[in-house]
């Protein structure tokens, strides 16, 4: 009964496999009485789990389960197990608490801890709305929990600097609000509404659906490094921003740059202002565009990101211009993917950005490209967002920002 971890692993009687929207798989390990996660690159370890068999909640590594049998992962990340006569719950954090089931092999509903109980849980699943539905296997029913501290609490946002802020919350209508400027946008061609990570998003069919934003002193950038005067009471924004948004992209998305926002105007060497776009279904591309050079402008691109069709990520690139310390970072689900230099003499993207097209999401600002899939909780911010505030967005999940 060896349990080896890193290449090679032994998993004794795995069960419930569930899988977290991106790379990993997690494993319910009933007789190591461990939770395990194997990597695409079929690395295992363990997240939970000191190997006694128990009830023992806390940290994970002195967490104790019970003969593990179901795993389900939520969209931020949180993962579910279906543990002998109960429901355990693993934080992001890497925090054990006990969900619902007294502990004792019955059928009761009602309060989790006080009332609830369960006769062997093999099977469990998440929804988007925090809701776990449990296969009770000796009940022969399907049971439904609710995570009272799901969503949790939101945060708040971040909101010096914050330029636009589009959370697609209406259920209805061809306006959708813009919380940080009242800059509201209008939909053009009907980008439907649907259920979102933080309440409603916009689904975009890629053929013409895109929501147009007029232009705005707000979200145009300036030069790298200088101090502009910016309404909104924001006196300090310069050359630097960034954008983040939770993304779905569809599965049949084109694999060339489909646009999640751009404001950019002109062509070729005479093109200005930037684009956040996702490009070959797979990768994170902005393209800094400020009309000086026989280009005028350059694409910059994040390293692969796994399985970023038909799952939710939240997707993030701060962009700093100044001497130093400058650079692109791009984030995958609130961390730090890779970066790229807009310094760099060849293709140095020091000037203004700045134009009079709108700011187009869906869609680039000359309608050439479309985006194909769900976008929610978009915003800009003309600085850029620490590494802490985009894991706080992501880890945020369906709370999101307080609104
Ligand atoms: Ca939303
Ligand atoms: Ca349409």
């Amino acid at each position: 009964m060896g349990r080896r971890d890193r290449h090679g692993s032994a998993i004794l009687l795995p069960h419930g496999l569930g899988h977290r929207q991106r790379r990993n798989l997690y494993v319910a390990d009933t007789q190591n009485n461990r939770i395990r996660k194997i990597t695409p690159g079929g690395v295992v370890t363990t997240i939970a789990g000191s190997g006694g068999s128990g009830w023992v909640d806390g940290p994970a590594a002195t967490a104790q389960f019970n003969g593990p049998e179901a795993v389900a992962v939520d969209v931020v990340g949180n993962v579910f197990v279906g543990d002998r006569n109960r429901i355990r719950k693993i934080t992001l954090a890497g925090v054990v608490s006990t969900l619902a089931g007294t502990g004792a092999q019955g059928f009761a509903d009602g309060p989790g801890l006080t009332v609830a109980q369960f006769a062997a849980p093999t099977g469990v699943a998440i929804d988007n709305s925090g809701n776990i539905y449990v296969a009770d296997s000796y009940n022969e029913r399907i049971r439904k929990v609710v995570d009272s501290t799901f969503p949790g609490p939101c945060i708040g946002p971040p909101n010096t600097a914050n330029v636009a802020w589009y959370p697609f919350d209406n259920t209805a209508g061809t306006t959708t609000a813009n919380l940080s400027t009242g800059n509201m946008g209008t939909l053009i061609n009907s980008p439907t509404y649907i259920q979102g990570v933080v309440a409603g998003a916009l689904r975009f069919d890629g053929i013409n659906d895109h929501v147009n934003s007029p232009s705005t002193i707000v979200t145009n950038i300036g030069p790298a490094g200088l101090l502009q005067t910016c309404n909104g009471g924001y006196s300090t924004c310069r050359g630097d921003f960034s954008i983040d948004a939770w993304i779905r992209v569809d599965t049949t998305a084109p694999t060339w740059a489909i646009p999640i926002i751009d404001k950019t105007k002109g062509s070729g060497p005479t093109t200005k202002g930037y684009s956040f776009f996702v490009y070959q279904r797979n990768k994170l591309g902005l393209q800094l565009a400020d009309g000086v050079g026989p280009a005028g402008y350059t694409n910059y691109l994040s390293p692969v990101i796994n399985n970023l069709t038909a799952s939710w990520h939240h997707v993030a690139v701060t962009v700093g211009r100044r001497a130093s310390p400058a650079g692109i970072k791009w984030y995958d689900n609130g961390v730090i993917i890779g970066s790229s230099d807009p310094t760099v003499s060849t293709t140095s993207r020091y000037g203004s950005l700045v134009n009079d097209g709108p700011l187009t999401i869906g869609a680039t600002g000359k309608l050439t490209a479309w985006f194909k899939g769900d976008i929610d909780e978009l915003e800009i911010l003309n600085r850029e967002l620490t590494t802490a505030e985009v894991l706080a967005i992501y880890q945020a999940g369906p709370a999101g920002k307080c609104k």
